[in-house]
């Protein structure tokens, strides 16, 4: 585990030294590419500011804190674990706080991943039936703790009475921005998905058709009353948070015998059965929430490690998605299919970084090519604008030297698919191909 974490370390640092070399890489580019296209190029690159915190933010980062208010059972501790890719004991040797919440780190190993601030709701307390204060107490516990979003938790198959908790949430956010002059970002999580009838379907791909519109049948419901009751919040997603654990060697355990385990055993739980459904996209809509870069770089490190490396390789592609789509609307005097090929080496060097690998921007280009079926061995970036028109419209047919914005974003997002299957899972060259149709079909169909 150590090991690992250290190695997570360096392939990091991999990828920022390329992303530091990138510039000069421009620079050396061959003298076919304009002067303006290139300063284009470093302007649009280096000088993204998505980009650059991501790179600033492999050095500062922190656990985001994270308050989370659900009513026992309804999944919170498995949400934390689903989130973190990791089994992360909710222990309790926490700073005291009122009766009916309580601050706990997730850890793994001794990285601190997450700060979470549990609490069972407003409905399940008595005290707080009874004390006014106590809600009170619970408001300033809130304050001091200072989440970085707020997440409400809520059962896909009990359709619980959410009224006080919402109107207690309300009075939160209502508190919490008069002390930070900070709007508190408040994200809905259904839970349980798996659960929905036909519940025998455990695997999130395959979901039928009547189960996910039952699941969303459920956030509508839930949505409505959260709108009717006028709490504003920023997001409402359904998910799964279902994870069954096993021991290094195989051995399946329940999650209630898991605190039994030597603390050796508990450290290195692996997952058995992975039936999480939409973590990924909360995990986006969390980091879209989060204000603070440093939470939010935090948030995409916590986890383990393949986790971790796939969060950085599909934001990197997100990023270079998203400026392939603008150089595709300037005007630039060279084809501009050509500084889309160097904009997406780049992106394919950075994820074969990530993965511990160097490579030139010749083997990225080759790797490019190779997606579609081009034997592109031999021509190095002296390659004049229209040849490699040429080539790429075996990739993109159709494509011509006049790319829209969208075919830019999304043939870079499928090679940038294709790249995290190829060097990051170490999948063969015919499944990286398979990944870049898919992507490709994926943005066809929107
Ligand atoms: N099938 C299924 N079971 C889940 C899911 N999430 C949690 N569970 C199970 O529900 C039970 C309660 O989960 P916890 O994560 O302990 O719930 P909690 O909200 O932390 O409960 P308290 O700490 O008591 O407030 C456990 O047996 C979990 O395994 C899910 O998405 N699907
Ligand atoms: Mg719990």
């Amino acid at each position: 585990m150590k090991d690992e974490n250290m190695k997570i370390e360096e392939r990091m640092q991999n990828m920022k030294a390329f992303y530091n070399k990138a510039e000069k890489l421009i620079d050396e580019l061959p003298d076919a590419i304009p002067e303006k296209t290139r300063e284009m190029l470093k302007d649009k690159i280096l000088g993204d500011k998505e980009l650059k915190q991501l790179m600033e933010g492999i050095d500062n980062h922190r656990p985001p804190r994270i308050f989370l208010i659900g009513r026992t059972g309804v999944g919170k501790s498995s949400l934390i674990n689903a989130l973190c890719g990791a089994y992360t004991a909710g222990v309790s040797d926490t700073k005291s706080c009122t009766e009916s919440a309580q601050i706990y780190e997730c850890k793994d190993g001794d990285r601190t991943l997450m700060e979470i601030l549990d609490t069972r709701g407003i409905a399940e307390s008595d005290s707080l039936n009874t004390d006014v204060s106590a809600e009170d107490m619970l408001i300033e516990e809130v304050n001091k703790f200072s989440p970085d979003v707020a997440i409400l938790m809520l059962n896909c198959t009990h359709r619980d009475d959410v009224n006080s908790d919402v109107e207690f949430l309300k009075k939160v956010a209502k508190s919490y921005a008069e002390t930070n002059n900070l709007r508190l970002p408040i994200v809905v999580v259904v839970n349980k998905c798996d659960e929905m009838a036909p519940s025998r379907f455990k695997k999130p791909a395959e979901y039928p058709q009547n189960k996910i519109d039952k699941i969303n049948e459920v956030v509508q419901y839930y949505k409505g009353i959260i709108v009717k009751n006028g709490l504003k919040i920023d997001n409402i997603i359904a998910v799964s948070s279902l994870i069954d654990w096993q021991t290094p060697d195989g051995m399946e355990i329940d999650v209630e015998d898991i605190p039994n385990l030597p603390v050796h055993d508990i450290n290195n739980l692996e997952i058995a059965f992975d039936g999480r459904y939409n973590i990924e996209e909360l995990l986006d809509i969390l980091e879209e929430a989060i204000q603070d870069f440093e939470a939010q770089m935090g948030l995409r490190m916590a986890s383990r490690l393949t986790e971790v490396v796939h969060r950085l390789a599909r934001h990197l592609n997100s990023i270079f998605s998203g400026l392939s789509g603008t150089v595709a609307l300037t005007p630039i005097p060279v084809s501009d299919i050509y500084v889309l090929l160097i904009i997406q080496t780049l992106l394919v060097s950075l994820i074969a970084s990530l993965s511990g690998r160097d490579i030139s921007l010749d083997t990225a280009k080759e790797f490019i090519f190779s997606m579609g079926g081009i034997a592109g061995a031999g021509y190095v970036f002296r390659l004049v604008a229209q040849q490699v028109a040429k080539f790429i419209n075996a990739i993109w047919p159709g494509a011509g030297s006049a790319v829209s914005a969208g075919v830019a974003a999304v043939g870079t997002s499928a090679i940038g698919k294709a790249a995290i299957s190829y060097y990051i899972d170490g999948e063969t060259i015919e499944a990286a191909k398979k990944k870049f149709e898919e992507g490709r079909q994926e943005k066809e169909a929107k």
